[in-house]
């Protein structure tokens, strides 16, 4: 027995000698040390011999296991710090402490001009809403003094979705929502409604540098009694020079939209040609920003406010457009394009 655990020993030190990983040494263990393992099999083979071989050879073998047992637990310990070793080698060397290039994003120029008119108009009692970019016609025309084949229609032609509704063309569309949502406070408890509501709108029509299929508007209204074109004047004045933050050349020429009696057209002076003329103005040195005017009788009646009683404004500003002055950009689409040179340079707020 003693030249059979010679045997084993030796069998078990030159299978170590060969072993190059943990799956290998794994195999060794079960050869060894498993069920069937050889170390086990000399310990079975004790129940052949007398008492008194059995405690010498008892011994012999139980040394051979607690010998092969650190062997494979130092060998397993040898064989992960060469693992990791190695993993250190293959892995590229890099600094910690190196302040990472990422670029953090910003805001859109658009989304820098709305919140300073959301917040100039904030600053004067109005609230500010959200509306959908898919409207119904009614919402959209018919709820604004538009009846179907009324000729007002050609100027905003959009796109229509299959069950009929549509995307909005105008920031116009929530306005009936607007007066119904406030009407009972304004009727009721005298508060005015004074709402501001930024949105995206969308026409059917050709792109030029101051055209573009998908743009932005940002339409507001106030009505209370007794309001009248000089509150519009004031309102629009104080929002322009807060955007600009100087004095900005305005006129105001008549206009017609079918849901405001007077209707206005607010423009100002190209601010990239200077008023001289170039692409963006259409070479005429002057933008159409923000078209304007007193709230026409059938619209407030349609939103369930009596229009003897009440008058009211309501502008539709050109967002996109604003953007366009504000930061000196020569074409719209630009502003609709993935360029980020071109859009993160405006914001200082990243
Ligand atoms: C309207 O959309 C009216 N709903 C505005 C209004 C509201 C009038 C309330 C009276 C009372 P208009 O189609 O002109 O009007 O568009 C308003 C502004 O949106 C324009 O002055 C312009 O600044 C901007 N705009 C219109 N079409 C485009 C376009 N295709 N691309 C970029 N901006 C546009």
């Amino acid at each position: 027995m003693t030249e059979q655990i010679q045997q084993v020993k030796a069998e078990f030190e030159s299978a170590l000698a060969g072993v190059s990983d943990i799956a290998e040494l794994e195999t060794l263990r079960v050869g060894f040390l498993g069920k069937n393992g050889s170390v086990t099999a000399l310990l079975k083979g004790m129940g052949k011999l007398s008492p008194e071989e059995k405690k010498t050879m008892g011994q012999a073998v139980n040394r051979l296991k607690e010998y092969v047992t650190e062997a494979l637990a130092e060998q397993t310990r040898r064989l992960q710090e060469l693992a990791l070793q190695k993993e250190i080698e293959e892995t590229p060397e890099f600094d910690v402490s190196v302040p990472a290039s990422l670029n953090r994003g910003s805001y859109h120029p658009i989304t820098l001009v709305q919140r300073q008119c959301e917040n100039v108009f904030r600053s004067m009692g109005f609230t500010v809403e959200d509306y959908s970019e898919v409207v119904s016609d009614y919402e959209c025309f018919e709820s604004l003094n538009i009846p179907k084949f009324h000729p007002a229609r050609d100027m905003q032609d959009t796109y229509y979705l299959e069950n009929g509704q549509l995307l909005k063309s105008q920031t116009s569309a929530a306005q009936n929502a607007i007066y119904k949502k406030y009407k009972d406070a304004l009727i009721n408890e005298g508060k005015p409604i004074r709402a501001i509501f930024p949105g995206r709108c969308f026409r059917n029509e050709s792109t030029d540098a101051c055209h573009e299929n998908t743009f932005f508007q940002m339409e507001g209204v106030m009505v209370d009694k007794n309001i009248s074109i000089s509150n519009l004047i004031f309102f629009m004045k104080t929002m322009l020079s807060e955007v600009f933050q100087k004095e900005i050349n305005v006129r105001l020429r008549p206009g017609f939209f079918p849901f405001v009696e007077p209707g206005f057209e607010l423009d100002i002076s190209c601010l990239i040609c200077g008023g001289e003329g170039c692409p963006s103005c259409k070479h005429s040195g002057w933008l159409e920003l923000c078209p304007c005017g007193m709230i026409h009788p059938n619209v407030l009646r349609e939103g369930g406010i009596d229009p003897d009683e009440y008058t009211g404004f309501a502008f539709g500003l050109g967002l996109t457009r604003l953007a366009m002055m504000k930061y000196g950009v020569k074409d719209i689409r630009d502003l609709n394009g993935a360029a980020l040179t071109n859009l993160d340079q405006f914001t200082d707020d990243k």
